[in-house]
């Protein structure tokens, strides 16, 4: 393919929900939406970095920075002259360290343009097994913990098969307790975002007693030693987030016995096709994943619809429809039904903005040229 021009965009879209982490209340999404435009068509991507580096140390407006000052010069470089493949963007660019969500929105918006021009779907290029995905959701820290199992509830009401508690010191034990009492049966489990420390492990281990499916990422992201010792301490299994930039840090976060589960997300290593990786090394290593989430738009949860419905994801994933996040998406709504989503089956990520809503939701849209 030969790249002609990439257009970026910022979009903002309402939360139907406020969400809060340990990080800070979203009520907003902000996003970047990449489009390129080469000779065989156009193609999508989203870049998931928030704001704020408070996830990771990326954020929106460094994530435009590099793309527009190191990142699309080195697109153009390998692909204004023809010759632009997905599985040629990691190599392109990585004479610039860092910035997995910038490369990751670019490497997904080329991918689609790709497989849109040879009429395949995503699901079909990265090896997905199933056509339908079990949804799980994500509940944030609410001002109560009455008002947590009322979400709950609404949630379970709704469909969804796992749910997920955030966690913060202060809001975890009686919190659990308190879903776990109302819902004995449900699949549970909660993601802390690096919150605590390794002087917190007895207090960790106080969640054994809630038989949860997993508890994710409790410490600090670089911090393996650390959670291959709140591995040993606890018997609820530990799943890693933060942590794993790669397909290399997941071989060796397991090695060291610092997780049992992973969560898989495409931004977070810089791509859907470094996602595939780690989902293999993973499943050759007998580790189950997930797909995790970041609040995308139907652009990016369409393509994660696709990679969770790879043979190694046995775990639902941070995976809802388009009407817990966003009332309307940018995409025709993505819908649950029993409690699963459909894999879309279309060319490329089988769906696109619409017109309407994009135009909507565009803070500001700029195109970026070749020279
Ligand atoms: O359903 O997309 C979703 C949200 C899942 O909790 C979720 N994501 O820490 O994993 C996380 C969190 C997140 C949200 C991370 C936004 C980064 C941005």
């Amino acid at each position: 393919m030969r790249l002609e021009a990439v257009e970026l965009r910022r979009v903002a879209l309402p939360l139907v929900t406020p969400f809060r982490t340990s990080r800070g209340v979203h009520t907003e999404r902000q996003a970047l939406v990449v489009r390129v435009l080469t000779d065989s068509g156009d193609g999508w991507g989203e870049c998931v970095a928030e704001p704020e580096p408070s996830y990771s140390p990326e954020f929106l407006d460094g994530a435009l920075l590099v793309l527009e000052r190191h990142l699309l010069p080195l697109l153009f470089a390998a692909g204004a002259a023809g010759g632009l493949t997905a599985a040629g963007v990691a190599p392109a660019l990585a004479a610039v360290k860092g910035h997995p969500m910038a490369k990751c929105a670019l490497e997904m918006a080329v991918l689609d343009a790709e497989l849109r021009s040879e009429g395949r779907s995503f699901a079909e290029r990265l090896g997905a097994v199933r056509s339908e995905v079990d949804c799980g959701v994500a509940v944030g820290i609410t001002p109560t913990v009455d008002a947590l199992v009322e979400q709950v509830a609404a949630y379970v009401d709704a469909g969804y098969r796992r749910v997920k508690l955030k966690i913060e010191p202060g809001a975890d034990v009686d919190r659990v307790r308190a879903v776990r009492e109302r819902f004995p049966e449900l699949d549970l489990q909660v993601d802390a975002n690096g919150a605590y420390r390794v002087e917190d492990i007895p207090h960790l281990a106080e969640l054994d007693a809630f038989g949860l499916l997993l508890v994710e990422q409790p410490l600090p992201d670089d911090d393996f030693d650390g959670h291959a010792a709140v591995a040993a301490a606890l018997r609820t299994p530990v799943c890693l987030d933060e942590t794993i930039t790669s397909a290399r840090v997941a071989a060796h976060a397991i090695a060291v016995g610092a997780c049992s589960v992973v969560n898989v997300k495409a931004g977070r290593v810089g791509g859907y096709l470094e996602a595939v990786r780690v989902h293999d090394v993973c499943r050759a290593a007998g580790v189950p994943v997930w797909c995790g989430g970041m609040l995308e738009t139907g652009l990016g949860r369409a393509a994660n619809l696709a990679l969770a419905a790879l043979p190694g994801f046995t775990l639902p994933g941070d995976l809802s429809a388009s009407d817990r996040y966003y009332r309307p998406d940018l995409t025709e709504p993505l819908v649950m039904r029993g409690g699963r989503m459909r894999v879309p089956t279309g060319p490329g990520l089988g769906v696109a903005p619409v017109d309407e809503h994009l135009e909507a939701m565009t803070v500001w849209v700029r195109l970026a040229r070749p020279g």
